[in-house]
């Protein structure tokens, strides 16, 4: 037999709507969506730490394998651990940019305009730095296996992103590769990867955005 104990089974608590209502609360979502822009300029201004938390409540609803919710949030507003961080990033990013990056990936990247310098990981009043658990650690020490951890934690990442933009506020996705100093920064525990770091706050008074496209419903869709 299994090894654990199954949950106990509750009714799904699910009032079904009518279609025309599914669509409208469907169409006004994905309009709302669809104005979510990621941008690199970030004000200064302050976040209260209650919307960063709602947002990381929002994330911690995403499914996960064997619900084993692999995930830790790591809210740094601290001004000197997030130059810290800054400082670290932006020396892997001129590695990356100066000799490490293929230069089929620099190509792909300058329409963008991104580069080494990344004055967001310091103007945003936060840095959400999102962990991912490769396995479980029991506090006797002992590890279990965690499955679909890449997977459950994009899914998590997501609903955080999405649950920033319903408040007003703007995220970016940011990856510095290799990440190790973020566990070594944050003093994070040995079964814990560094998997993005997300600056939350408002845009600032003159932010841009690359002017592009996203693709249509058609190019994304099959239907058979
Ligand atoms: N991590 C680098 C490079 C970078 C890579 C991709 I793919 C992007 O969409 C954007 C940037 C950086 O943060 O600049």
């Amino acid at each position: 037999m299994f090894g654990l104990m199954a949950h106990p089974f509750v009714p799904l608590n699910h009032a079904p709507l009518p279609l025309d209502e599914s669509l409208a609360r469907g169409r006004a979502f994905h309009a709302q969506m669809h104005r979510r822009r990621t941008t690199r300029h970030f004000a200064t201004t302050p976040v209260p730490r209650e919307v960063i938390e709602c947002a990381i409540a929002t994330a911690g609803t995403a499914p996960s394998g064997a619900h084993q919710q692999p995930w830790t949030f790591v809210a740094v507003s601290d001004p000197a651990l997030k130059q810290r961080i800054r400082e670290a990033a932006e020396r892997e990013e001129r590695e990356f940019y100066e000799g490490r990056a293929p230069e089929e990936w620099l190509r792909a990247l300058a329409p963008l305009g991104t580069d080494a310098h990344k004055p967001h990981l310091t103007d945003a009043p936060w840095l959400v730095v999102v962990f991912r658990q490769a396995y479980g650690l029991e506090p006797d020490g002992g590890k279990s296996t965690y499955y679909y951890t890449t997977e459950s934690v994009g899914i998590a990442v997501g609903l955080f992103i999405a649950a920033v933009h319903q408040m007003g506020l703007v995220t970016l996705t940011h990856t510095p590769s290799p990440m190790t100093f973020l566990q070594e920064l944050l003093e994070r525990p040995a079964n814990e990867r560094a998997y993005l770091i997300l600056p939350v706050g408002y845009p600032a008074a003159d932010a841009r955005v690359p002017d592009i496209r996203r693709k249509t419903l058609e190019e994304i869709a099959v239907f058979r």
